[in-house]
């Protein structure tokens, strides 16, 4: 976007439900006032719903739903996440792009997303249902300094992060699946994907996924979703903001990060394990080495999961999919 443009929408912005004059705004981007029109036309033209009275100015009444650079950035609450973006209509994965961008130099914290993807990734090489326009679909670049091991403790932060940035927007009662599942009544509402570009001992940098069910109805789950996979709007029954969603999310990752970072991995540790489903349950560990059933103890301080057998043997597990019996 235009930079005078992209001034004169966080004036108007930052000026919420109130008027701002032709005048104050020519005076603060120092542009005539007819520049300052022409702008607003082609804002309209993007979807902003922005009112003129005379005598009074300019005011956004609504803002498009759709999901854009321009429309997130000056909402944005953090210091360094999605300061950088790029937004896509229509995208075969996030992941992919956001390991094209990283390769090239793209700064920590960029974000990509996209309205729509044709072959989003899951884990194992499963696929990510992510149709348009109804869902956040976004990959994150993070170039951490961390060892190796400690990659996966970025997945049970991320499930933390989406689970108060979403419920700082609706009040549901979501709960984390070790290790990267939200549900909501034992429904996949949203997964979270960790990937890796590493050498021996040292990260490049990591590459995380986040895709969340926001507006989709139930009859829009192709079959084989239709009993494992839920929406923010099938559980609540209200169409919920995209864009609110994502500033929270953001928001709220970011913070977690920094807490992360000063305080180590055992405060994320604790926000996790109040927020499991599968705590002090019985669940069943698929692993590649085979089933494994007991009770979920814990998860250790490397994000590892403690699963206590009926001999009372505590196995740790680094990589399965679990199922809990209700
Ligand atoms: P996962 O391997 O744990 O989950 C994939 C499984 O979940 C699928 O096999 C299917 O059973 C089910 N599933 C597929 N799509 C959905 C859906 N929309 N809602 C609920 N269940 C579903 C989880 O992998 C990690 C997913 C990360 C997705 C993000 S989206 C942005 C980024 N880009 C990309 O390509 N992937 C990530």
């Amino acid at each position: 976007m235009n930079t005078v443009r992209k001034q004169l929408l966080n004036a108007l912005i930052e000026h919420g439900e109130k008027y701002v004059s032709g005048e104050e705004l020519s005076q603060k981007l120092n542009v005539s006032r007819t520049a300052i029109w022409k702008h607003i036309e082609e804002l309209r033209k993007e979807g902003y719903q922005i009112e003129a009275v005379r005598k009074q100015g300019y005011r956004i009444m609504e803002e498009p739903n759709t999901l854009t650079s321009s429309t997130l950035i000056p909402h944005l609450q953090t210091n360094w996440l999605a300061q950088h973006m790029h937004v896509y209509e229509d995208v075969d994965s996030t992941q992919q792009l956001a390991h094209q961008f990283a390769q090239q130099g793209a700064a920590n914290g960029t974000v990509i997303l996209a309205e729509q993807q044709n072959a989003g990734k899951g884990r194992l090489g499963r696929t990510w249902f992510s149709p348009k326009g109804t869902g956040l679909w976004m990959s994150f670049v993070l170039r951490p300094e961390l060892a190796l091991p400690q990659v996966p403790q970025l997945t049970l932060l991320s499930s933390v992060a989406v689970l108060r940035g979403i419920k700082q927007v609706v009040d549901v009662d979501v709960q984390i699946k070790w290790p990267n599942d939200l549900l909501i009544n034992h429904r996949k509402l949203a997964g979270i994907l960790t990937e890796l570009n590493a050498e021996a001992d040292r990260v490049n940098f990591v590459i995380l996924g986040i895709g969340i069910n926001v507006n989709q109805k139930r009859e829009h789950f192709p079959d084989d979703l239709l009993n494992v996979a839920t929406s923010l709007c099938v559980e609540t029954g209200q169409v919920i903001n995209r864009k609110q969603l994502f500033i929270h999310i953001v928001k709220q990752w970011e913070e977690l990060y920094e807490l992360y970072l000063h305080k180590g991995f055992s405060p994320i540790r604790t926000l996790w394990e109040a927020n499991s489903v599968s705590m002090g349950k019985v669940i069943k560990a698929r692993t590649t080495n085979g089933v494994l059933e007991g009770i979920a103890q814990g998860i250790t301080n490397e994000g590892v999961l403690l699963l206590q057998d009926s001999d009372g043997t505590i196995h740790k597990i680094y990589s399965a999919d679990i199922e809990t019996k209700w």
